[in-house]
């Protein structure tokens, strides 16, 4: 499948069946770099080469470790980013020192802001060449600090393989994020006997495990004492394998779940106690709930502002119990009457123990089912206006497997794809939320695919963001990946185009794309299979051809210019306070 396979077959097995590559010591920094992934259990590494981290590719040559040259090193690190949520398990991107870790740093930011596992290493210029300005010479660690969990300078060959496990471990325990090695050429290339240990955070990084059982008690006698609870599942639960927990919970004491968009996935969209995702694109019924509970149980949750809208209307007749593994997070954005520190699995299984009662809320449970009825998911198809996005992700989520993974670039098709795919399973959604990060689809599939060769993996792409990462397409024709991409094609920068139609009068500045190729042709090129879809009646026959060719195919779909997306929460605005529609936009 991958560049080293062929290496790999090579490679003859001894009698305990393991290699001979494995059993040779150290002799260089790069090797010992080489051998801290393998400990650390690294399957993949995507990466472009380039001269400072030559030693480490050098070393990678005589490794297990499977190498994904990517076109682009932002595509490496949607890549590694894309991995790490799919697999739970940090993924693994390389770079060139200059230009290569910069081309990372959008990657990087966008796994810290997601709370995305990933470990990145970059060449750097010699050490003695170091504030040189030396050819392809840039501070990284300088430049990555503000978006990594940590940035590690290694300066010695002796201890560069334990800077790299530490930095795979920190990436992997408490709240996830990523990490960066930044690898002198000397110290790569310099000799050392020394085998780097298991791979282990540093001591004084001590991510609490359970919460305090006295608060756990205290938050547990105020939820079986609300009127009308509500649970609001974030990207944490899901990160720390709580989804299980999660649906015991809210199955046991009967609680309504809202969930963040990172948290989609970590419960069944299509059970009665799902309210879907909240927010500024999230559902009628989930910004209700919200804004009407007495009593939210937050768990992994940052409260962003695309999910609080203004801070003031959020929630503001409740007690927030905030379930956090980053004591950081609490009270930052949204104050927490009951905060626990904790793992959420933990914490989970704790307030299981300690609930008294179920909560009285067979009302609220109406009540919140009579939103659902007022407040529908809905959206026109008349015959004789152009195709609607809504159609091609709804029929594709009715076609496609149950555990099938969904990538998104950024824009209108990301919540078109979040609103109307029926997510199940956690590890299902995989898009950028905290950064928005238009390119992220395309390589983000490619990681996905990797972590998950067995499951369906679907991108569900715009024009304008297809076009910002195409090249990594290429990649995933090299490695055969059986990936679905389909480009929900207005012409058009179209999330922009919506917010200068509703909030600049309607001046299109800089938004229309009418000069975008043909995408089915330019998958042609790449060596993809290329479908064009215009018509509704088209729409499951093309899906299906798509999703049987055995590789990568692109469906460039023709949809409506002017369509938008709704309910819609002004920015900063009242959750209570959705558009359904243009009209209403202008009310609020
Ligand atoms: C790298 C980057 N540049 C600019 C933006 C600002 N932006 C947010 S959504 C959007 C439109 C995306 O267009 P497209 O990918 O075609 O998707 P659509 O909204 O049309 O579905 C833009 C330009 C961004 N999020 N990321």
């Amino acid at each position: 499948m991958s560049e080293r396979a062929s290496i790999e077959e090579a490679d003859e097995a001894d009698e305990d069946g393991e290699t001979a590559a494995e059993q040779a010591p150290v002799t260089t920094g790069a090797q010992s770099v080489v051998r801290a992934l393998e400990n650390a259990g690294a399957e993949y590494v995507f990466g472009v080469q380039g001269g400072a981290i030559m030693p480490v590719y050098d070393a990678l040559y005589d490794s297990e470790i499977d190498h994904v040259t990517m076109a682009h090193e932002q595509g490496a690190s949607h890549a590694a980013d894309a991995y790490g949520i799919v697999s739970g398990e940090p993924g693994v991107c390389f770079a060139t020192s200059g230009p290569g870790a910069t081309n990372l740093v959008t990657g990087l930011a966008d796994a810290n802001m997601d709370s995305d596992p990933v470990i990145a290493l970059t060449g750097q210029v010699a050490t003695d060449l170091v504030g040189n300005d030396a050819f392809q010479e840039t501070d990284t660690v300088g430049i990555t600090q503000p978006v990594t969990k940590h940035s590690y300078f290694a300066g010695d060959a002796d201890t560069v393989g334990d800077d790299v496990g530490e930095a795979f471990a920190l990436a992997d325990e408490g709240r996830q994020g990523p990490t960066l090695v930044d690898l002198p050429k000397d110290v790569t290339q310099g000799e050392t006997d020394v085998e780097p240990g298991e791979p282990k955070a540093p001591d004084t990084y001590r991510p609490a495990e359970e919460a305090d059982d006295a608060n756990v008690q205290e938050a547990a006698d105020v939820l079986a004492e609300a009127d009308r609870p509500l649970i609001l599942s974030g990207g944490g639960v899901i990160k720390a394998e709580a989804s299980d927990e999660l649906r015991d919970f809210a199955r046991e004491y009967e609680i309504p779940v809202v969930t963040t968009m990172p948290g989609i996935g970590s419960f069944p969209e299509d059970h009665e106690l799902s309210l879907e995702w909240a927010g500024m694109h999230g559902t009628g019924y989930a910004n209700m709930a919200i804004t009407n509970t007495d009593c939210m149980l937050a768990i992994g949750t940052r409260f962003d502002d695309r999910l609080t809208g203004g801070v003031d209307s959020f929630a503001p007749d409740a007690d927030v119990i905030h379930v956090d593994v980053d004591p950081a997070e609490i009270s930052k954005n949204i104050h927490a009457d009951y905060p626990l520190i904790g793992d959420a699995k933990a914490v989970l299984r704790q307030l299981y123990d300690a609930m008294p009662a179920e909560p009285d809320a067979d009302e609220w449970r109406e009540q919140c089912q009579t939103w659902k009825d007022e407040y529908p998911m809905d959206y026109d198809t008349p015959d004789d206006e152009p195709l609607k996005p809504q159609y091609v992700v709804e029929r594709f989520s009715e076609l496609a497997d149950d555990d099938a993974i969904v990538t998104t670039g950024v824009g209108q098709h990301q919540m078109w794809a979040s609103q109307f795919w029926t997510f199940t399973e956690p590890r299902t959604w995989v898009s950028s939320h905290g950064l928005g990060t238009m390119g992220y689809g395309v390589p983000s599939a490619i990681g996905a695919k990797m972590a998950a060769p067995d499951q369906e993996v679907v991108c569900f792409d715009g024009d304008g963001s297809f076009l910002m990462t195409v090249q990594e397409l290429s990649v995933a024709v090299r490695e055969n990946l059986d990936i679905t991409y389909v480009v929900l094609n207005n012409e058009a920068v179209g999330m922009v185009r919506q917010w200068q139609d509703g909030f600049f009068e309607g001046r299109r500045m800089a938004s229309e794309y009418p000069w975008v190729p043909e995408f089915d042709k330019l998958a042609e090129a790449f060596g993809a299979r290329g479908f064009r879809l215009e018509d509704y009646d088209d729409v499951e026959e093309t899906i299906e051809a798509a999703r049987e060719y055995d590789g990568p195919s692109v469906v460039d779909a023709i949809i409506d210019p002017e369509e938008n997306v709704f309910p819609m929460v002004p920015s900063g605005g009242d959750n209570g306070l959705f558009a359904l529609n243009e009209d209403h936009l202008e009310m609020i």
